[in-house]
């Protein structure tokens, strides 16, 4: 496989997930926090108090990521650490930011910032059920352009809000942990409101940064060739793309989502509309795996209209979370993105799996995650080949990290992480994706 010259390489982690340093310089409790601290939500019963403890040990994680030949790194920022409860900048959590900066700037890393990656600030009465959170989320945008902007070439705003919309407030198993098919539209559609109101705060102080967005868009198949079950993977689609992407370009929502936020519909405001739609310098994908869905077979589901199938490991790949292996999916997915809206340049924001494979006599086969690697750079050098203009991947993860319920059972590292001792060891897959790293390196255009 080839790419051109000018392909981006890096990796991305986040910081709820790696920086530990829970309590420190300052930092105040998030919904992740909390959620923790309920008996039964995490499946280990952890917590990211310590985590990869990268607060500490960022100068050695930058200095292996330069090793292995990342040239561009996607983090995120935690509200927590740089404001504090009156809203007024933390120095202490700032600092944080300025000496990992420094340590990519000194090692030719080009930083990508996330500004919301799930870790709202605890203090947040209602959190996205309150409308006041999406003023807020532009306050603690603004802020961040002021102490770190001049440093910041490229920032997305928020991550796959999807999953703090519906994993957070519909099925309940991420922070804060609410069941409430209604409340979760409401809080997508908060979150969309907080993305463009902290674009425009963005952009009145400074106007030389690149804006964005990351999505993790659904290719959703129907299980049989059943109206009911195509019905059924529409639904999936239209709740987990068009409710975000939609208002993304001045687009209402689709009728059968309107439908479902019912009486919390009166929190969309005549305007919302416009806000959302910034424009964009660039949108990320994030890619795992497909879903399959049939027709509603619970009451539950029936408020939703789909029920996903749960992929067969005795007849489909299968990563060590339990998810199907589709290299094909992430060219449909964005062929079919690109039919629908008019995507800005997109860079592939995560993409990679659960191989927990730990570490033998000093080396990590990690062969599940190598092979998974290899299919979908395939897939993703022939998109870029037919001329998508995608301009860059970043592999999910660095480093294994906190895997929010999952805790530390599952590990999607390139490096493996022994969270006894915090030694990092670089897999077989971070070795081959240097080679070809590497190699793209010396190529010419
Ligand atoms: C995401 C998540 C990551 C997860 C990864 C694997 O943005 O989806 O950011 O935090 O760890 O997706 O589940």
């Amino acid at each position: 496989m080839t790419f051109p010259a000018a392909f981006e390489w890096g990796c991305a982690t986040a910081a709820f997930q790696i920086e530990g340093g829970g309590r420190e310089g300052g930092k105040l409790p998030s919904i992740w926090d909390d959620f923790c601290a309920q008996p039964g939500r995490i499946k280990d019963a952890s917590n990211g108090l310590v985590a990869c403890d990268h607060y500490h040990r960022y100068p050695e994680d930058v200095a292996l990521m330069a090793s292995l030949g990342f040239r561009h790194y996607r983090f995120s920022i935690a509200w927590t650490r740089v404001v504090n409860a009156q809203g007024r900048a933390n120095q202490a959590g700032l600092d944080f930011y300025r000496r990992l900066l420094d340590q990519l700037q000194q090692h030719g890393i080009t930083p990508n910032a996330t500004l919301f990656h799930w870790d709202l600030p605890s203090h947040l009465e209602g959190g996205w059920l309150n409308r006041d959170t999406a003023h807020r989320f532009a306050d603690y945008a603004a802020l961040v352009a002021r102490e770190l902007g001049d440093r910041l070439p490229r920032v997305a705003t928020l991550n796959e809000p999807w999953c703090s919309a519906f994993l957070g407030h519909d099925i309940g198993v991420f922070a804060p942990g609410v069941q409430d098919r209604e409340a979760s539209l409401l809080a997508a559609h908060h979150l969309m409101l907080a993305h463009g109101l902290g674009v425009q705060a963005w952009r009145a102080v400074r106007s030389d940064t690149a804006l964005g967005i990351v999505l993790n868009p659904e290719l959703c198949d129907p299980f049989s060739s059943a109206p009911a079950d195509a019905a059924a993977a529409r639904l999936a689609e239209l709740e987990r793309n068009h409710v975000f992407l939609n208002p993304l370009f001045g687009r209402e929502w689709p009728a059968e989502m309107l439908a479902q936020i019912g009486a919390r519909a009166e929190g969309r405001h005549a305007g919302d509309l416009a806000i959302c739609a910034q424009p964009l310098d660039f949108i990320g994908l994030n890619y795992y795996t497909r879903s399959v869905a049939r027709a509603p077979v619970s009451q539950g589901d029936a408020v939703r209209g789909y029920t996903f199938v749960a992929p067969d490991g005795d007849q489909l790949p299968l990563t060590d979370i339990g998810w199907e292996i589709y290299p094909v999916g992430l060219r449909r997915v964005v062929e079919n993105l690109l039919k629908e809206w008019p995507l800005p340049p997109i860079w592939i924001t995560e993409n990679g799996a659960a191989d927990n494979t730990g570490v033998v006599d000093g080396g990590c086969h990690d062969e599940t995650r190598l092979r998974y690697l290899q299919t979908h750079l395939t897939q993703l050098a022939a998109m870029v080949d037919a001329g998508i203009d995608i301009r860059g991947y970043y592999v999910w993860s660095l480093l294994d990290n906190f895997e929010w319920a999952h805790g530390y059972t599952q590990r999607f590292g390139v490096v493996h992480v022994d969270y006894a001792t915090q030694a990092r060891t670089p897999k077989h897959s971070a070795r081959w994706l240097q080679a070809l790293m590497q190699r793209h390196a010396t190529t010419p255009a």
